[in-house]
């Protein structure tokens, strides 16, 4: 059956792609300025509403979010049925969607998709979409309504829901929740709720409770929606303190706070100054990334508990529980990326003994790494990760019969944590309550946990070059192949370096290349960092100020 066009054309004519742009799908999606995505967003929608006839009408998210990207930037992220992002083959047909340059053009991509994927227009579609709190998003969700109406016109039997301000984790949770027809959840923002909370005072049941949690929630969407987390947990089980909560004043979405800003400063946000007896935790702008931090007792210095160390606590938890549940045949894997801290990585390989994987930046990548696995701990450093628990997991912990007390217990914990845990994606909240429930089990403080290892001083750099897209990598993301020349620079450096590290990437959220350093002292880490940012400066044009120590 053809596509019925006619609605669709004259809507896209009030949302026209702007003649000086080109778009690119970058690490997670589109991101750029708010006010550049009018015509990407609207095209999103015909992704999306192909994806779902192609999934025989199974329902697909889009989440408008630019997560740790400065206020007047928005973007886009592509949710597939299960849950995980986009399948990484289709972007492709979203960057051609997005760049097509008129209505002729437009058409003609759709066309293309919908012959190379064979997909059969006459089968429903299902779209499911939310916002962050950004200031241009109610006009880009306005777009993408216009979209999926003009689509749904004639016999294309599309449907579509708002789910209104979400995080972005929130939004993965219903759309898998909708496709495995509630066995996963309620396909609504209670329901996440209440299988998190439900999963969370069952685990913290019978501890003592933590201290307070002050939570940097980084100005956005984590603010209101941690709140109701928390009040339908209770003060009893959880006690958070909202700092960095504003999410009405222009400009302070992660202006100076946020899980970005503490990761890459290694320092306190704004508002919080750091008193040795607290405990912190921070946000991102979509609340799909979470760090801890705290001041050090003795030397009064503020130390960070980033991605590696939240997966080298839950991989230490979840290895010691699989263990007592005599799930030996269970294989526990980690997941990292080339930022991980090398300490972290000898950590899990020597004292855990555990496989660790290292695949490319981006969640998409190590999720899928982390399915080899049968639970499978992936974090990047910046502090977004899960874990997954594979069919053969489920189905041993479903399966196996308790002969002691003390293994029932083990695997009723597991059993749990499988609720706990949102594996469809990286998520700050159910992050936060995986970490407080191990340290509530540990009676640890943040100084004991971060005891496990020691970081390897490490620096990250964001150097502007004029064309970013001049920079290729291979081995996850661990070497240059371009520009042709640089690599062998950089390994030169870094050869001078007692445990000295450093690799260079484009960025795909961001216009910059990002460089990074780890070695042996901080003041030898912070030399080789600024050397490699300036070689980068000035052999790919940097802009703007040469980058110093
Ligand atoms: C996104 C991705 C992450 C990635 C981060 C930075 O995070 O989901 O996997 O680590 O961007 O990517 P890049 O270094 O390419 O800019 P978020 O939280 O911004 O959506």
């Amino acid at each position: 059956m053809p596509l019925d066009l006619s609605a669709f054309i004259q809507a896209s004519f009030k949302h026209p792609k702007p003649a000086n742009v080109t778009y690119t799908y970058g690490t997670a999606g589109f991101r750029l300025r708010g006010e550049l995505l009018d015509s990407v967003i609207f095209r999103m929608g015909v992704l999306a509403v192909l994806r779902s006839k192609k999934m025989d009408g199974r329902t697909i998210g889009i989440m408008l979010t630019a997560s740790h990207n400065p206020e007047p930037d928005n973007g886009v992220k592509l949710v597939d049925p299960r849950g995980e992002m986009l399948d990484t083959q289709w972007e492709p047909y979203a960057t051609e969607l997005a760049n097509a340059a008129d209505e002729t053009a437009l058409t003609r991509a759709m066309q293309k998709i919908i012959e190379e994927k064979h997909i059969d227009v006459g089968k429903p579609a299902h779209v499911v979409f939310g916002r962050d709190t950004r200031p241009t998003g109610p006009a880009l969700i306005q777009a993408l309504t216009e979209c999926l109406e003009a689509l749904g016109g004639g016999t294309t039997k599309v449907t579509f829901q708002d789910y209104g301000i979400l995080t972005t984790p929130q939004l993965h949770y219903i759309v898998r929740c909708i496709n495995t027809q509630g066995a996963y959840g309620q396909p609504t923002v209670e329901g996440y709720y209440e299988k998190l909370g439900a999963a969370y005072k069952k685990l913290v049941q019978g501890h003592r409770r933590l201290s307070p949690l002050v939570v940097d929630c980084a100005n956005g969407v984590g603010a209101p929606k941690l709140r109701e987390l928390a009040r339908h947990i209770g003060e009893d089980h959880l006690l958070v303190r909202l700092v960095n909560a504003d999410t009405e004043t222009p400009g302070q979405l992660n202006h100076q706070c946020g899980a970005d800003f503490v990761k890459t400063q290694q320092n306190f946000p704004a508002h919080i100054e750091g008193h040795p007896k607290e405990r912190y935790a921070a946000l991102d702008g979509d609340a799909d990334r979470l760090v801890y931090f705290y001041m050090d007792e003795k030397d009064r210095t503020f130390k960070l508990l980033d991605g590696d160390k939240i997966s080298g606590l839950a991989a230490m938890f979840i290895k010691d529980l699989t263990r007592n549940a005599g799930l030996e045949n269970i294989t526990v894997g980690v997941v990292q990326t080339a930022y991980a801290n090398g300490s972290s990585t000898n950590y899990l390989k020597d004292v855990l003994q555990v496989p660790v994987t290292c695949a490319q930046t981006g969640v998409k990548h190590l999720h899928h790494e982390a399915e080899k696995y049968d639970i499978g701990v992936y974090f990047e450093a910046n502090g977004h990760g899960t874990v997954l628990f594979n069919h053969p997991a489920t189905q041993a912990l479903a399966e196996t019969r308790a002969r002691s007390p003390a293994q029932a217990e083990a695997l009723d914990q597991l059993k749990a944590l499988s609720e706990l845990i949102n594996q469809t994606v990286g998520d700050a909240f159910s992050d936060i309550l995986l970490v407080e429930v191990i340290l509530t089990h540990r009676q640890w403080s943040l100084s004991q946990w971060d005891h496990a290892y020691t970081d390897l001083p490490n620096r990250l750099v964001k150097v502007v070059v004029g064309d970013r897209a001049a920079f290729r990598t291979t081995n996850a993301d661990t070497q240059l192949v371009e520009p042709a020349g640089l690599q062998e620079k950089i390994n030169e450096l870094v050869a001078k370096y007692r445990a000295g590290r450093s690799f260079v990437r484009p960025s795909g959220t961001e216009d910059v290349v990002r460089v990074y350093a780890e070695a042996g002292n901080r003041h030898e880490c912070d030399q080789l960092a600024f050397k490699v940012a300036g070689m980068v400066f000035d052999l790919a044009g940097g802009k703007g100020e040469r980058p110093t120590e």
